[in-house]
């Protein structure tokens, strides 16, 4: 006779699981090993303590505290996937639950991880000289010192490779001018990747910000990642020394190699977003009371809590399977910008979907939903438009570039 709950070789499970958790329906916490489970719950813990309390202020007042990288720092989420150098070395599964976890507080504090660890470190640690990676890397994951990331200009966004910067040789130095534009963490930065076209192609330049010839103006008026520093970085006449060039690399695949490490970061980072204005939206529902009834009882308001539900657990599986593609170096760029294109177009769905059942609440900082909504159109248009990332899709499954 068979018991009711053991599966035999050979036959199928009864389906009689439990009922589902409404926070992780597809109980995808059980993906994840102890390990990682911990990590998990570190890193919320860290952003309930220190982070929840006060981030609307800070997206109202528009400032990220500087304190915060070492306290990241210290949690070693600070470039944890690279190895070496003071890093933690932590899998692509672990780097992507930290983003998860550090963008269901808000995407501002995720966009100043992935800068630091995928854009800022990463090319110092794929591309540089030991020098470079010896004095900029050990400070850089203690949050000691601040990275950003010099790739976009006032005329030149999806375009890259049409820069216009400039990095020329004055006998042993470099010169360079031109003006990035967009540049997260640029204000609060000491250290600037400023990628240029030099004689020999697409070239990274480490460039302290200290450096005469270098401003990085705060850009004012945003809506969007409020709590971050957005900057334009002014690059005039900036001499630096003939080992300020990262050896490793002389064309776009330096940059765009960066841009694979966050954009994978950032897959994982909508998720939580978009979690976060879900779990929003439940509660709100269920404690709203209209024409005398929850406003969770009207089929309308269930048809959007399922949908979001649905994405948000759908953007979760695809984000660890990623992963774990990731870690078995099976990952390509084109996968990444799947996972990009879908997860964060889903989560600003949800973010909107969520806004509507708020009502007129929804749109307060009061409720986490219309911070997420307004963050989520810039995480829509950085790392790649969704539009970018359709056409890298699009020419990946047949064949012809579509972009000019
Ligand atoms: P293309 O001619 O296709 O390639 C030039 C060279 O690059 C290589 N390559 C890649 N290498 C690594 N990873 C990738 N994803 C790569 N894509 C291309 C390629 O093999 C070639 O190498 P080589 O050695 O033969 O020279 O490049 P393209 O210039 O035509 O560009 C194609 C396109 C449009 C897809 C690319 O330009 C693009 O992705 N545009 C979007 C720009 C973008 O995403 N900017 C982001 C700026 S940083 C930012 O937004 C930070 S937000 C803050 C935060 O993250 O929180
Ligand atoms: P454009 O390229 O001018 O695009 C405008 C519109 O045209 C978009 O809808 C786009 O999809 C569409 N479009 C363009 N080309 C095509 C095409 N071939 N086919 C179809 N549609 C097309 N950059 C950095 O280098 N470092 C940073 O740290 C950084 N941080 C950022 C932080 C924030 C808050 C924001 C908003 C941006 C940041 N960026 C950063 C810049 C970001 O990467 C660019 O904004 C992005 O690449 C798009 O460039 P663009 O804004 O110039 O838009």
């Amino acid at each position: 006779m068979l018991m009711r709950h053991q599966p035999i070789e050979g036959t199928m499970a009864a389906t009689t699981g439990p009922a589902p958790d409404p926070n992780d329906f597809l109980d995808i916490s059980a993906l994840l090993s102890p390990e990682e489970s911990l990590l998990q719950e570190t890193v919320r813990r860290f952003v309930a303590d220190r982070v929840l309390p006060e981030i609307s202020q800070w997206f109202e007042e528009g400032i990220l505290p500087r304190e915060l990288a070492p306290e990241l720092g210290k949690l070693g989420l600070l470039g944890m996937h690279l190895e070496g150098y003071g890093c933690s070395g932590a899998s692509a599964v672990d780097y992507g639950i930290a983003c998860l976890e550090l963008e269901a507080a808000d995407s501002g504090l995720r966009s100043m991880v992935s800068v630091q660890g995928s854009l800022a470190m990463y090319p110092i640690w794929a591309f540089g000289s030991e020098e470079q990676k010896n004095e900029w890397l050990p400070a850089m994951a203690t949050g000691e010192a601040i990275g950003c990331f010099g790739l976009t200009e006032p005329d030149s966004g999806s375009d890259p490779s049409s820069m216009r910067t400039t990095a020329r040789r004055d006998g042993s130095d470099w010169i360079l001018n031109g003006t990035k534009m967009w540049i997260s963490n640029g204000s609060v930065a000491d250290v600037a990747v400023v990628w240029a076209r030099t004689e020999d192609g697409i070239q990274g330049f480490v460039v302290p910000t200290e450096t005469p010839g270098f401003s990085a103006p705060d850009i004012k008026g945003k809506l969007s990642l409020r709590a971050s520093h957005t900057s334009e970085l002014v690059l005039d006449d900036v001499r630096l020394p003939a080992e300020a060039v990262l050896p490793g690399v002389s064309s776009m695949r330096g940059p765009l190699s960066c841009l694979n490490e966050a954009r994978y970061g950032i897959a994982w980072g909508s998720i939580g977003a978009a979690r976060s204005c879900y779990e929003a939206a439940r509660t709100y529902a269920i404690d709203r009371h209209q024409f005398g009834k929850p406003i969770a009882s009207f089929q309308l308001t269930q048809q959007k809590l399922v949908e979001m539900m649905v994405a948000v657990n759908r953007g979760l599986l695809l984000a660890v399977h990623i992963g774990r593609m990731k870690d078995q170096g099976r990952l390509s760029p084109q996968h990444v910008s799947f996972a990009k294109f879908d997860n964060v177009r889903a989560a600003l769905d949800v973010a909107r979907t969520a806004r509507s059942v708020l009502g007129a609440n929804g749109i307060t900082l009061e409720y986490p939903v219309i911070r997420h909504m307004n963050n989520l159109e810039s995480v829509y248009t950085y790392e790649g438009t969704n539009e970018i990332h359709t056409l890298i899709l699009g020419q990946t499954i047949t064949g012809i570039n579509a972009f000019a």
